[in-house]
């Protein structure tokens, strides 16, 4: 019997998997990885021709990713970047960062968790580009499903905040595996919430020892400085401009 299909066909043989009431399995999901992965890849080909860095902002809901968009333009010029801003509901984030002059396009997921390159692709239709330097996709806020999915980034960056726990980065390893940069976010309140700043880094370093980690406070405008100038060097490093 086929151990796949269950079938009474050998299982080596080449025939069509079937399920119990005789149609065709199809393995969905490779297919539509696939797909994205590809689109993905073209996106990310696209722009770099036109030496645009493209970053995955990643993180939990409110962990501070606009505020670390918002905070960035004081190091590189607005007029550089351009932001895909996902979330389920709105265009606030979009507001706010328009107020700061940054082009800014809204993806609204209505109930998606994680933002897809066919939504990319779609957005950088209407944005046209040309001529920036970075776009920034901060992604639905959300720390499992938009590590699982790619967008055509060429970087991927996390924003960590001290008020979600020390207990993240092993509780949620997937998400801070691949990621060039980590944003250790509210570091203001790291006291306040008792936040042991030794055990995390430790647990990263499990995880990632090679990330670069960042440590930022919006009380304090410099501190992002330091991730402003890695993202300028990534974009050198990765495009030789
Ligand atoms: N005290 C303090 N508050 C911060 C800091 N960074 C962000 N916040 C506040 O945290 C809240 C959430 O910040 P956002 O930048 O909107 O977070 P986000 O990750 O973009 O949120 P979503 O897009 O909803 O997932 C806001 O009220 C910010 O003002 C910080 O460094 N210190
Ligand atoms: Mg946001």
């Amino acid at each position: 019997m086929c151990d796949k299909c269950g079938c009474e066909q050998e299982h080596e043989g080449n025939h069509e998997h079937h399920d119990v009431v005789g149609s065709k399995i199809i393995d969905v999901n490779k297919s539509v990885t696939e797909a994205n992965d590809e689109l993905a890849q073209q996106i990310g080909n696209f722009l770099k021709d036109k030496g645009i860095l493209s970053i995955n902002l990643m993180g939990a809901p409110g962990s501070g990713k606009t505020t670390f968009i918002e905070q960035l333009v004081e190091f590189i010029p607005a007029e550089e970047i351009a932001v895909i801003q996902g979330d389920l509901e709105s265009d606030i984030d979009k507001k706010r960062l328009e107020k700061k002059n940054i082009h800014t396009f809204q993806i609204n997921t209505h109930s998606g968790c994680h933002l897809n390159a066919m939504m990319v692709n779609k957005a950088l239709m209407h944005m046209q580009p040309s001529g920036k330097k970075y776009l920034i996709i901060e992604n639905v806020g959300n720390l499992v499903c938009p590590a699982a999915v790619q967008i055509g980034q060429h970087i991927d960056i996390v924003v960590s905040s001290t008020t979600e726990g020390t207990d993240k980065p092993k509780k949620y390893p997937v998400i801070f595996m691949n990621t060039k940069m980590i944003v250790l976010s509210k570091y203001d309140l790291k006291e306040a919430v008792g936040f042991e700043e030794t055990k995390y880094l430790e647990d990263l370093k499990n995880i990632n020892a090679e990330a670069k980690i960042v440590k930022v406070s919006s009380k304090d405008p410099e501190s992002f400085k330091d991730a402003a100038e890695f993202i300028r060097d990534e974009r050198e490093r990765l495009f030789k401009v």
